[in-house]
């Protein structure tokens, strides 16, 4: 009989190639070296370190599935999926940024875009030397993403849009801005631009005070009749499959995270129950302890067989948007569940940054939330199994 390994019971690791363990170790120790010492005080001052991005960009962590000769790493939805659960481990938001960029940013214009497009922003993206957004989101369509406000209107030569996009991770500090607006050329469907941020009409102010996620920059996106070319929009796509494809791969990348969070949440409460002593005793030795302690690792072991398999799938072809719901929703649930009972069970120091769960536990609140909320998934999931749409 083989031993059992409580970090990684059905063997993960074994199932990785040579490749993905190597992807994997970079992000690993970046994570551990450049991320983990500075996340407390970035997320006491709600403040992102721009430096993150050139340096996951010298590191070929910003669209690693996309090819090489756009600058990528040219890997599969394994690594990628590896490298979200690494730097998830230290913050959600730090994984935002990397996925916002990644999937949300080069992945359209990438799948979507002109030779030119392709030349001109994924390398620069891929370095980190730009950082890019995505405005789907609008005050008035969160959910809904197709009750958006936001037009194209047709000029001479181009387009004018006008409209605002509200919760816009990396807006504030964003070069390159991926947004979706409905165009009047096309019978009102929905077209993906790629926009810049010196243009006429074009601002992103910054959302202060957030309570969560606060280590990841979020802004509005405000356009006041911004003028672009004909060359502005990707014209591969129409209507909401356009986002949608975008969000199947960031939330592919969401379901791979949160169990990176999750783990460090899991592996911070077994290590401080060890330790701490009460009645004379380790807490670890107590069995409503211990109880949590096997929840968690049944979860997070279910969770990542689940995803590791998706990914399988997602390089091979054969995964439908379903079943990234499916681990998108229940794998951020399971880890927001798994966060709160680590702080408690670090009692009083459980409130306190520098033992990091109750961070987590915060940032979890939004990734339960965005890329389709739990319920939204849920729906998704019911309109799957009935055929019949509930939203
Ligand atoms: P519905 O009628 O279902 O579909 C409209 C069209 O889209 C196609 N489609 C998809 N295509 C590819 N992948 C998917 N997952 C797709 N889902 C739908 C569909 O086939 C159809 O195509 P066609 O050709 O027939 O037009 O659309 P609906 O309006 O009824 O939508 C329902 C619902 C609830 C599923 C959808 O609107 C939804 O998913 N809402 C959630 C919105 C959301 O996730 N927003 C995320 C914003 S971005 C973000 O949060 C980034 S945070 C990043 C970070 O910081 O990490
Ligand atoms: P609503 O849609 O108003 O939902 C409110 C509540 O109602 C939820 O509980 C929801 O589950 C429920 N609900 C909604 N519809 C139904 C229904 N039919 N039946 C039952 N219950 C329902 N968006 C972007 O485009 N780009 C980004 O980069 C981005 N980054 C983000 C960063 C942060 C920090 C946050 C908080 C959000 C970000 N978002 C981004 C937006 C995010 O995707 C939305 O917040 C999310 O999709 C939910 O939309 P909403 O906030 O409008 O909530």
């Amino acid at each position: 009989m083989h031993s059992f390994d409580w970090q990684d019971p059905f063997a993960l690791d074994a199932q990785l190639t040579e490749e993905e363990r190597m992807v994997r170790d970079t992000a690993h120790n970046y994570a551990r070296e450049q991320l983990l010492p500075r996340v407390q005080k970035a997320y006491l001052d709600e403040d992102f370190d721009r430096a993150i991005m050139s340096e996951m960009g010298e590191l070929g962590l910003l669209g690693p599935t996309i090819p090489t000769e756009y600058g990528g790493a040219g890997l599969g939805y394994v690594s990628y999926g590896l490298v979200a659960r690494e730097v998830e481990a230290i913050d959600s938001g730090y994984r935002s940024a990397m996925s916002v960029q990644s999937s949300l940013v080069m992945h359209p214009i990438n799948a979507y875009g002109t030779e030119e497009q392709k030349q001109k922003y994924l390398p620069k993206l891929a370095t980190g030397e730009w950082v890019g957004c995505f405005g789907l989101t609008e005050p008035d369509a969160g959910s809904d993403p197709g009750g958006m406000k936001t037009r194209a209107k047709k000029i001479d030569g181009g387009y004018s849009i006008s409209g605002a996009k509200m919760w816009i991770t990396n807006s504030p500090i964003a070069d390159v801005f991926v947004v979706w607006a409905k165009s009047d050329a096309h019978e009102g469907k929905i077209k993906g631009f790629v926009l810049e941020k010196d243009m006429k009409g074009l601002s992103a102010p910054k959302i202060e005070g957030k309570l969560s996620l606060r280590a990841s920059i979020t802004g509005e996106i405000v356009m006041d009749e911004v003028e672009v070319g004909e060359d502005a929009m990707l014209s591969k796509v129409e209507g909401l499959k356009g986002p949608f494809s975008c969000l199947n791969r960031a939330r592919y990348g969401i379901a791979w995270g949160s169990m990176g969070a999750a783990e460090f949440c899991m592996q911070a409460a077994r290590q401080y129950t060890l330790d701490r002593h009460q009645f004379g005793v380790p807490l670890a030795s107590k069995q409503l302890v211990q109880l949590k302690l096997a929840e968690m690792m049944t979860e997070i072991s279910l969770g990542l067989q689940a995803t590791l398999r998706a990914g399988r799938m997602f390089d091979e072809g054969t995964l439908a948007p379903e079943a990234i719901s499916i681990i998108k929703r229940n794998n951020c649930g399971k880890a927001l569940a798994i966060a709160r009972t680590a702080r408690d069970m670090h009692g009083g120091n459980g409130i306190s940054g520098e033992f990091h769960v109750i961070r987590h536990a915060i940032n979890l609140e939004t990734v339960n939330t965005y890329e389709g909320t739990h319920d939204v998934h849920g729906l998704i999931l019911g309109r799957a199994i009935t055929g019949i749409a509930a939203f």
